[in-house]
């Protein structure tokens, strides 16, 4: 008997298909929704979120969206939930420490990596999928901001499919990070760490497998191992990346753009995405949603060798 006995009072829905799921003991790929309600322009975010579904469901798993609605934690969404998600501008941006906020008042929000992650945790679903993790951003050193992802991969062990971290972050620091953390990293038929629009961030990775057997394979030693409180995070890069020029460009106006305005907090990774979006022409939306598939439909390959 612990000397102070937890109580969890927790507050989840399951869709029922979530529920079958979880009966069965078959495949589930979490699926994270700021990237809906804060990473996509509209009308699209809503498409992708219902297509990134299917992804996971033609490929043998089930998607497993979740978000936090009227107050409530919700593993699995109904099309209406997603479509609130996905419209309405009171949707917050909720890392781990909103949650019990918005439990308690009966808001609604989105959940980040992070988020995900530790709600993944408590349904026991192992691997999820996002676009690109938050990491440290540029000029932390003087502001301090380094994503919640980055602590959240050190203390849950749950698989992360994404394309590296998103280019907008200062990615040598975001590695370091990550190795201070000591959280796992793996290329998928890569050897170059990706930077979300773009295939490869200028940084090597030391590992490198090429099949998702392979890579749950890795995860159920990393288990054995004792490793059970680390992330791991499944590096996939995008094949149609973005031209590296106009990348450049758009990232060194809208870091511009973000300073002149006084951007900060969590309001600077919406903030930058919506400058690529509004200034690409259709590119970094495009990228986006190649990314956001192909890291569903690993997910869902790994989840399925994970369930075997
Ligand atoms: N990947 C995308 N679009 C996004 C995100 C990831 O393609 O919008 C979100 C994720 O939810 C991630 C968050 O956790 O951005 C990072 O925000 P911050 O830098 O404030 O921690
Ligand atoms: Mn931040």
């Amino acid at each position: 008997m612990p000397i102070f006995p937890v109580i969890f009072l927790l507050m989840i829905r399951y869709s029922s298909e979530i529920k079958s799921a979880l009966a069965a003991k078959g495949p589930i790929v979490a699926l994270e929704s700021t990237i809906i309600a804060h990473g996509l322009p509209r009308p699209k975010n809503l498409e992708v979120a219902l297509e990134v579904q299917a992804v996971v469901r033609n490929h043998g798993a089930t998607p497993a969206t979740i978000a936090i609605i009227d107050g409530v934690i919700n593993i699995g969404l109904e099309d209406a939930e997603l479509e609130l998600l996905a419209n309405d501008n009171n949707v917050a941006k909720a890392s781990i420490r909103d949650i019990p906020f918005h439990l308690t008042r009966g808001s609604s929000a989105a959940t980040t990596v992070a988020a995900t992650s530790h709600i993944a945790r408590l349904a026991n679903i192992q691997i999820f999928a996002t676009g690109g993790l938050g990491g440290v951003h540029r000029g932390a050193e003087q502001t301090w901001d380094e994503s919640a992802d980055i602590h959240s991969l050190s203390s849950i062990p749950v698989i992360v499919v994404c394309a590296g971290a998103k280019s907008i972050l200062d990615i040598p620091a975001t590695l370091e990070r990550l190795e201070t953390y000591s959280v796992p990293i793996v290329g998928f038929q890569t050897s170059k760490f990706p930077g979300f629009y773009l295939a490869d961030s200028g940084y090597a990775l030391e590992h490198q497998l090429d099949t998702p057997e392979e890579i749950a394979r890795l995860w159920k030693g990393q288990i054995s191992a004792g490793i059970t409180e680390k992330g791991l995070v499944v590096a996939n890069p995008v094949i149609n990346e973005m031209d590296p020029r106009l990348h450049s460009k758009l990232l060194e106006e809208g870091l511009n753009s973000a300073s002149t305005n006084r951007v900060s907090g969590k309001d600077v990774t919406p903030f930058l995405l919506e400058y690529f979006h509004k200034n690409s022409n259709g590119e970094s939306l495009r990228v986006n949603i190649e990314i956001i598939k192909a890291n569903a439909q690993l997910a869902a390959e790994i989840a399925v060798h994970l369930s075997k």
